[in-house]
């Protein structure tokens, strides 16, 4: 039987689950998921004992089960709002930024603000590891709108209702150099139940054949990218590295995107720098929730901030690395007009 609970605003229906006890790999899945996974390509995982390549993206058993349901059940409205990356590329802080601009009438900057005791992944929920997590049906349509999701997906893959709809997508890259260090820092950090940490060198050569979660990395860039031009008004493209240099210019042009440009008083008052400073690093990394608090399964939040900075692989790579990284980064996307800065 299903068992219905309320969670602050949105209705979660439970299913009964099948328990397993091998580090939550792949506890809860479903028989239909099991013999899907049968077939797929799999290979050695960077957590998990393994990643399944699903729809021509790498992913672990227990996402694939959230993902399909997801695909099978989201309705998009035409002002929902998706915030889409492939991890450790600025997921958090565009949560963050995106909160703050939607909600700034509800939520005044100076105090209380909700991102002082919430981390942004409870704020703006991932669809595949919190609302279809579980084996749970979300009732959602009880959000504030617009709503805010996020999402690992590449696009080619979002449910067509995301993609048909006009609900406006953001996708935020960062260099594939700092992106690897930063995912690999961050998934020896996750408790790996059994399995020992991964070397720097065993990660790199999966990093560069693609194998990585939600990867190959270049065809999740492409597919936004691609799409971000075909359809500007809707796929807004931003980069880790862009931001880092100016935020406020591009928190104004993320603010225009999302339909709440900021007016010139509220520019006058210093509203866009108030969001600015709410959501940088320096301010997140040092709240409360953000130092002892969990939001997603498996993780602290405190691992979610680590250093924050625009260059920290020359710290890690050798050489040989950064050429070998770079050899495939200009074979893969030299011809689509798509680069990164790499050095602050
Ligand atoms: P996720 O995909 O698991 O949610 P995500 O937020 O995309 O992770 O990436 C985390 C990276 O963003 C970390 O980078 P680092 O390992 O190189 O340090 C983290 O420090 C950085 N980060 C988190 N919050 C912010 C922020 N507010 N401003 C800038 N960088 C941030």
């Amino acid at each position: 039987m299903p068992i219905s609970i309320n969670t602050t605003s949105m209705t979660i229906t439970h299913y009964p689950k099948n328990q397993s006890s091998n580090g939550g790999e792949e506890e809860e899945i479903s028989h239909e998921c099991k013999e899907l996974l049968l077939s797929l390509p799999k290979e050695k995982g960077w957590r998990t004992s393994h990643l399944y390549k699903y729809q021509e993206f790498w992913c672990q058993a227990i996402e694939i089960q959230s993902i399909v349901s997801f695909q099978r059940h989201f309705q998009a409205s035409d002002n929902d709002v998706v915030l889409a990356t492939i991890p450790k590329s600025g997921t958090t802080w565009l949560k963050a930024l995106t909160f703050a601009i939607v909600n700034r009438k509800r939520f005044a900057l100076e105090n209380n603000h909700p991102l002082l005791t919430s981390n942004p992944h409870d704020l703006v929920p991932f669809f595949e590891y919190k609302l279809y997590a579980n084996r749970q049906l979300p009732d959602l349509s009880n959000l504030p709108h617009p709503r805010l999701f996020g999402t690992h997906l590449p696009f080619p893959s979002l449910p067509d209702s995301i993609k048909k709809s006009g609900c406006r997508v953001v996708y935020i890259c960062r260099n594939p150099f700092d992106t690897f260090i930063s995912s690999w820092h961050f998934l020896n950090k996750i408790d790996p139940g059994s399995k020992a940490p991964m070397s720097l060198d065993e990660a790199f050569e999966m990093y560069c054949k693609g194998v990585i979660g939600f990867g190959p990395f270049w065809d999740h860039m492409l597919g936004y990218w691609k799409e971000s031009i075909g359809r500007p008004h809707k796929v807004l493209f931003l980069k880790y590295e862009d931001l880092k240099e100016d935020v406020t210019f591009h928190l104004k042009k993320l603010a225009e995107f999302l339909g709440f440009p900021f007016s010139l008083e509220e520019e006058r008052a210093g509203d866009v720098e108030k969001i600015a400073k709410l959501c940088s690093f320096e301010n997140m990394k040092e709240l409360e929730v953000n130092k002892a608090g969990k939001s997603i399964k498996y993780f602290e939040n405190k691992a979610l901030f680590r250093k924050g900075e625009v260059g920290d692989w020359v710290n890690y790579l050798t050489p040989r690395m950064v050429e070998q990284l770079a050899e495939v980064v200009e074979e893969k996307l030299g011809s689509s007009g798509l680069s990164f800065k790499v050095f602050s």
